[in-house]
């Protein structure tokens, strides 16, 4: 550790300090080398957390298993310690910060003892790059570790970045020690899930998390920095954290155009970010599938690079039919959590695309040290966790686009917000004016699924898609996204809502998704290009049903046209809906909002 001192003061002295509040046995810093990697990962099956999976069926690839009670992001749990309560608004929770470091000092002190303290030195998007920000992970989780080896750029290039005085973002993760004990977890999966806390100072560009290994709780770059803390500093730098996919689409003459895209889970935007193309001379590329970090360039267009370096999605129901690419992303080199392991050494989840094959291995029943598996086919419970993960490389996937690690970013044609609707929302249209496409992305909905836990198809505003991600107050956001409107010189993206999940009278979906979903991006793609036609309508333009490319689809007339009709009452219905949301947002919701609604209340004319 000793030559952290040459290289940066600040790192050395913060180090040095937590190790004496924690109490690891070791520290350790991270170089972010192959050989390292392997290193943690025999360490990982030494204690239990991996299983190597086979190599001829999985190269280099691992099966962790989590402590039933730390299986995904504690939002009730997660905290913005701003100095203002006004500060973190009605979105977010918050405690005075002196009160909360103190309860959480309280929980870090001596929690690492009898284990190692990693330094992950990381880079939120290229090396170097003017968007792109670093931070330090303190962590005496090897599993974090290995899949932050993944997620971001880690190692000594980024060391050598930061130099002697470079600002970084401090994170602070410890698994705890649990005063419960809970059987063969403690070793496998040291956690506390009685106590966890996330919690985020914004004003000190901190981040300290006690009691969770998993996923956004522990790997604290990806959403406690990467969207909430940087929400916070992208307002005060005029730029853009976004929880968006990035994807690149190119017509057959070669022309490659960029869309953002917002969309609450259980929509489908990680397939969206790989999408195969179903048109002949069209390709689509991916570039990110969680966080695009945006900011405007010299020449007026808003450039965005993906703050990631792999991807960490959702095991079930990803399958070759639903994303092709993503299953290529993890033949190799893949940490898969929770998910079900087959007796041939493989993985296996519930929509997988092929049945389990017998004495498979539910997630929770299997990685026992006594050997006792006991294999759970036929039961109720599913085999694969509904929030199981995959943490592929983003150089593993086949559809990466060429520029998904150019330092200058992509330039973004067009920003698109989706959510699952049955009713109401049409396929698509375009927002009017920059100002109206943040009343949609503001206003962005979607209803529940099977997959998360509460009520079945309950509608839910989740406003663009950063509910739980903004790291400020959520009126102050809205406004920040309405400056860029304001702004001189600068060319504006057009904003687009999209509803793959329409439903007709049979309660059947209208439009066929997954692969066709590029017909919808080829309308916006020709908007941008302005050779697509666009129908003026109370919501916004639309395409006629002769504008949406449907050759070799098969859809009927009818269904296209079901797809894109606007019904006045389920929209004066939605009026009432957006409203009674944004008053519940408080005081510092922009008034302009406010007129947007009465604009398309106006235009939706008299009842
Ligand atoms: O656990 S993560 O925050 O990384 C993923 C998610 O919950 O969206
Ligand atoms: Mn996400």
């Amino acid at each position: 550790m000793d030559y952290l001192k040459f290289l940066h003061a600040g790192l050395a002295a913060w180090v040095k300090e937590t190790a004496e509040l924690c109490q690891p046995d070791k520290v350790e810093l991270f170089d972010g080398e192959d050989a390292s990697y392997g290193r943690l990962c025999a360490l990982l099956i030494e204690s239990g957390t991996f299983r190597k999976l086979s190599q001829e069926l999985r190269p280099n690839s691992f099966l962790a298993e989590s402590d039933p009670a730390d299986t995904a992001r504690v939002e009730e749990r997660t905290f913005i310690c701003s100095r203002e309560k006004d500060e973190a608004g009605p979105t977010n929770n918050w405690v005075e910060p002196q009160t909360m470091k103190a309860r959480m000092k309280s929980l870090f002190a001596g929690s690492m003892s009898g284990r190692t303290m990693y330094v992950v030195p990381y880079s939120m998007g290229p090396v170097g790059s003017s968007i792109a920000r670093i931070g330090v992970e303190l962590t005496d989780s090897a599993y974090v570790v290995v899949n932050m080896r993944a997620m971001t750029r880690t190692g000594l290039p980024v060391l050598k970045t930061l130099g002697k005085s470079g600002e970084f973002v401090r994170c602070l993760h410890s698994c705890g020690h649990s005063e419960k004990s809970r059987g063969k977890y403690d070793k496998t999966w040291p956690c506390d899930p009685e106590r966890m806390a996330i919690v985020h100072f914004p004003e000190e560009r901190m981040v300290w998390s006690y009691g969770s290994g998993y996923g956004g709780n522990a790997l604290l770059n990806k959403k406690c920095f990467a969207l909430r803390l940087a929400s916070d500093r992208a307002r005060d730098e005029v730029w853009l954290a976004e929880h968006m996919m990035i994807v690149g689409v190119t017509n057959p003459e070669e022309k490659r155009r960029y869309f953002a895209g917002a969309f609450p889970s259980a929509c489908g935007k990680t397939n969206l970010a790989m999408l195969q193309s179903c048109l002949p001379g069209w390709k689509v590329e991916t570039v990110g599938d969680d966080i695009a970090w945006m900011r405007f360039g010299g020449d007026g267009r808003l450039y965005a690079i993906n703050a990631e370096a792999g991807f960490f999605g959702v095991a079930p129901y990803t399958s070759a039919k639903s994303n092709f690419n993503a299953m290529r992303c993890m033949d190799k080199d893949t940490i898969f959590t929770n998910v079900a392991l087959t007796p041939q050494g493989d993985v296996w989840w519930e929509g997988i695309g092929w049945d389990a094959p017998e004495g498979t291995i539910g997630w929770d029943q299997g990685m026992a040290a006594d050997g006792q598996a006991v294999p759970v086919l036929g039961q109720a419970k599913p085999l694969a966790h509904p929030n199981s993960r995959f943490t592929a490389r983003a150089s593993n996937c086949p559809s990466i686009d060429a520029n998904w690690d150019n330092p200058t970013g992509v330039p973004i044609s067009g920003i698109i917000f989706g959510g699952r609707r049955s009713t109401t929302v049409p396929l698509v249209y375009e927002a009017r004016s920059w100002s109206h496409g943040v009343f949609v992305g503001s206003t962005l909905s979607s209803e529940t699924t099977a997959a998360a836990a509460g009520q079945v198809g309950k509608l839910r505003r989740d406003p663009f898609a950063m509910l739980p991600f903004c790291g400020y107050n959520i009126g102050d956001y809205f406004a920040h996204w309405l400056s860029f409107g304001n702004m001189q010189g600068l060319q504006l993206p057009r904003i687009y809502q999209v509803n793959w999940f329409r439903k007709g009278e049979d309660g059947k979906f209208l439009w066929p998704g997954y692969s066709n979903n590029l017909r919808v991006l080829k309308w916006m793609f020709e908007r941008c290009e302005g050779s697509a036609g666009g129908v003026d309508t109370p919501v916004g333009f639309m395409p006629s049903p002769g504008d949406i490319d449907t050759e070799g689809l098969g859809l009927s007339p009818e269904k296209l046209e079901k797809c894109l009709e606007i019904h006045k009452e389920d929209w004066m219905t939605e009026v009432a809906l957006i409203r009674t949301f944004l008053l519940g947002l408080g005081d510092r919701v922009p008034n302009r909002l406010f007129k947007e609604l009465a604009y398309l209340v106006e235009r939706l004319g008299p009842r």
